[in-house]
């Protein structure tokens, strides 16, 4: 056998033997690196004569090529074999149950937003958000908020620092900016609800500078106040989970609808405990209207041709009105006993078909 042959013969059987991706590396190294041994073999090609090049040449060639070629064979063996061992080290049985003394609990606010987003899910509508830093002309100027009017004053809003240009950008104090972001950059008809946090310079018993919000909004070319009380009327029911709810439109006034109104739903005063859906009562849980002309102007929108209703709710109000919860500021309190009582599993998504809050 010619010492070529012998070198193979060695070669393939070390590549063979290789029980790791470094070991194979290294034989591949050994061999067909700058000082690999094929290597020195093809160096020995330049001291040769033309004769016995021609001979040794192509007979080299071979020998690096079949070396290189078994090193990949060996190489994609070895892939395998270790793609094998983590399938079957790396399972897991996705039937198992979880775990039982899962302590975790959902904030009711968290609660509160799921039950809604899956409810107005149930209505058509999708959910959008938005930048808590609004700049002055989305949370103002577009909803027709003007200069003088009183939310713009520094005691009902948090300004930050004046910009180079001399504006001043500010938390969101409603997530009505949402919803002008999303007729700026979508065709209507629209059909969209923005929950979020908002922020107001206001701090008291019943009042924290930041709470939470969820704004509705449907623009199509023949909407009108019938859908606008149509939702209202299911939205009430579905979160309250009532079969019939009693509901009184009174006239309001917001700068971005017109006409505007709020709405209350009856109930009974039972002590300290409010009764929703008996009694003569009422209990003032929404603002609404048809959205003002000139905020359809604003984003472009022509007012003869498109209009629709706009509503806002508050979420927190909303939450301890459901859940009989008496205090705000507890909500944000980190209250670790506070969230074990109020709190909800972390499973139990509310779904309409599932039940809202079990
Ligand atoms: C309230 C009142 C309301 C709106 C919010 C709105 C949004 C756009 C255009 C027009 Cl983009 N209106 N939102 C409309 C009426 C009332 O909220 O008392 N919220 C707690």
């Amino acid at each position: 056998m010619s010492d070529i042959d012998a070198l193979e013969k060695e070669l393939l059987a070390q590549i063979g033997a290789a029980e790791s991706q470094s070991e194979l590396e290294q034989v591949r190294v050994d061999a067909l690196g700058k000082k690999g041994r094929v290597s020195a073999l093809m160096k020995t090609l330049g001291g040769m004569s033309a004769e016995e090049r021609k001979v040794q040449g192509p007979l080299l060639n071979g020998l690096k090529d079949r070396v290189n070629e078994a090193v990949h064979t060996r190489k994609a063996a070895l892939e395998e074999e270790e793609l094998n061992r983590r399938l079957v080290t790396e399972r897991i049985d996705v039937t198992l149950p979880v775990l039982a003394q899962q302590t975790g609990r959902i904030h009711p606010i968290s609660q509160t937003i799921d039950e809604l987003c899956a409810i107005f899910a149930d209505l058509g509508f999708s959910v959008a958000e938005g930048p808590d830093i609004e700049t002055d002309e989305m949370n103002f100027s577009a909803l027709n908020i003007p200069p003088e009017h009183p939310a713009r004053q520094m005691h009902d809003t948090f300004y930050l620092e004046a910009k180079e240009d001399g504006s001043r950008d500010v938390l969101r104090t409603h997530t009505s900016p949402v919803q002008i972001r999303t007729m700026l950059t979508e065709e209507p008809p629209h059909r969209v609800i923005a929950p979020g946090r908002v922020y107001r310079c206001d701090s008291d018993q019943t009042h924290t500078p930041m709470f939470h919000q969820v704004e509705g909004l449907v623009i199509d070319r023949e909407t009108h106040m019938g859908h606008l009380k149509w939702v209202l009327e299911e939205f009430c029911k579905a979160f309250f989970e009532l079969d019939s709810i009693s509901m009184r439109f009174r006239p309001s006034h917001f700068p971005f609808t017109e006409p505007s109104m709020e709405v209350d739903i009856r109930c009974r005063r039972d002590g300290g405990q409010i009764v929703l859906g008996e009694g003569d009562d009422w209990l003032e849980i929404l603002g609404c209207g048809m959205v003002h002309p000139k905020v359809l102007q604003y984003v472009g929108l022509d007012p003869d041709v498109f209009q629709g209703f706009a509503f806002g709710v508050g979420i927190d109000r909303m939450a301890m009105l459901k859940y009989g919860i008496p205090d705000l500021r507890a909500f944000f309190a980190a209250d670790l006993r506070w969230l074990k009582h109020y709190g909800f599993p972390s499973l139990d998504i509310p779904s309409l078909a599932g039940g809202l809050s079990r």
